[in-house]
Parts: C-alpha cells; structure tokens; sequence
C-alpha cells in the first residue's frame, strides 16, 4: 500500500469536517501513524490529524478533548509513547470514543511502557488500546471504521469487502508459499 505523505495541521486549526481525529504526541510518532492515516483514507476518511502531547502541551490537550463532540468529531484515535498517558487524559474530557495505539519510543521500554500506561485506565474511564506500534495503528483506524459503520450501510460494505480481500490474500500466499493448489484452502 502506497504511503501518502501527510501534514498535521496546526494545532485549534479546524482541517476538514471529518469525524476522525488522529492525534499523536510527537511528530516523532507519525512515521508509524501514517500506516493509521492511510488506512482511514482507504476506507474513504480523511482524519483530522494534530500533534497534541498530554505532558508538554497539556491545555492543548484538554482544550482538543472539551471541543471534540462539539466539533463533529466522532472518535478519537490517540498515540503515544514512553509514559503515554495521551488516549486517558483526552479520554477524561470527552464522552467520544478514545482508541489508544501506544508506540515504541526511542530509549523507552519497547512499547510495554506505553502499553501499560494506555490500557491501564481506571473504571470509568475507557480506552480501547489497541496492540503496539504498527499493529495498532492499522487496527485503530480498522476498529474505529467499525464504530462509525454501525450507522454507515457503506462503510459497513467496504469492511466487509476489506475482510474478503484480506482472507484472498493469506489464501494466495499460502498457495505461493506451498507451491502447489491447496486443497484444504477454499
Ligand atoms: C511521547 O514521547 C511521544 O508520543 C513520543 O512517542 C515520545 C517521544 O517524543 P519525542 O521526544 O520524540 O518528541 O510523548
């Protein structure tokens, strides 16, 4: 999948009227959250994308969260790294879903840091954490077309043609890998 570059807006600049917000700590996270971007752009969304930091621009942070409904925005995908305390922190002052990606930072702890930090919320306060690194910024951006295709009959078509193709591919490589038609694979 071609990878189409993209620029974070600035921050309190409103990009489109999309219903996906991806926010990233660092701009040092976006090199694994384009794979989030362009998976939402495949499915037809063009997200909101900011770098917002819960440590370092904290009043950015929970001015975003407040406004975010009002916004229009739906759901709120939100990586991070080392102590990744982002997804919570928006999570605390919003009622929209929050998807957390926690990221392998340099010098950190392998993701595990931040793993730990984003799933690890108090009752009440829920965020879908998602698997470390690329893994979960592909399945944030899956997960949250989930969401908004339960009222959305196209969205609802795409994933459902996205899980067939999916499932030819490992089919065909299965196939390649064997060198041979597989019986057991229909
Ligand atoms: C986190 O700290 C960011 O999400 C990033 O993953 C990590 C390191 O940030 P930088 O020092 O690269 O800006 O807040």
């Amino acid at each position: 999948m071609a990878s189409k570059k993209t620029s974070p807006a600035r921050h309190g600049e409103v990009s489109n009227s999309s219903q996906i917000a991806v926010v990233m700590g660092s701009d040092s996270d976006m090199e694994v959250m384009q794979s989030c971007i362009d998976t939402l752009k495949d499915f037809g969304i063009e997200p909101i994308v900011r770098i917002i930091s819960a440590h370092r621009t904290p009043e950015i942070a929970a001015e975003f969260a407040q406004n975010a409904a009002e916004n229009g925005i739906k759901v709120i995908i939100a990586a991070a790294g080392m102590a990744a305390h982002l997804a919570g922190a928006l999570a605390a002052r919003t009622t929209l879903p929050v998807v957390g990606v926690p990221l392998i930072a340099a010098g950190g702890l392998e993701g595990v840091d931040a793993l730990l930090s984003t799933v690890q919320m108090p009752p009440g306060v829920p965020v879908a954490t998602m698997a470390i690194g690329k893994a979960g910024a592909k399945n944030a951006a899956i997960f949250t077309v989930q969401i908004l295709a339960l009222t959305d009959k196209e969205l609802e078509k795409k994933l459902s043609d996205f899980k067939k193709s999916q499932k030819q591919k490992v089919i065909n490589s299965a196939r390649h890998t064997a060198g041979k038609k597989d019986s057991t694979l229909k």
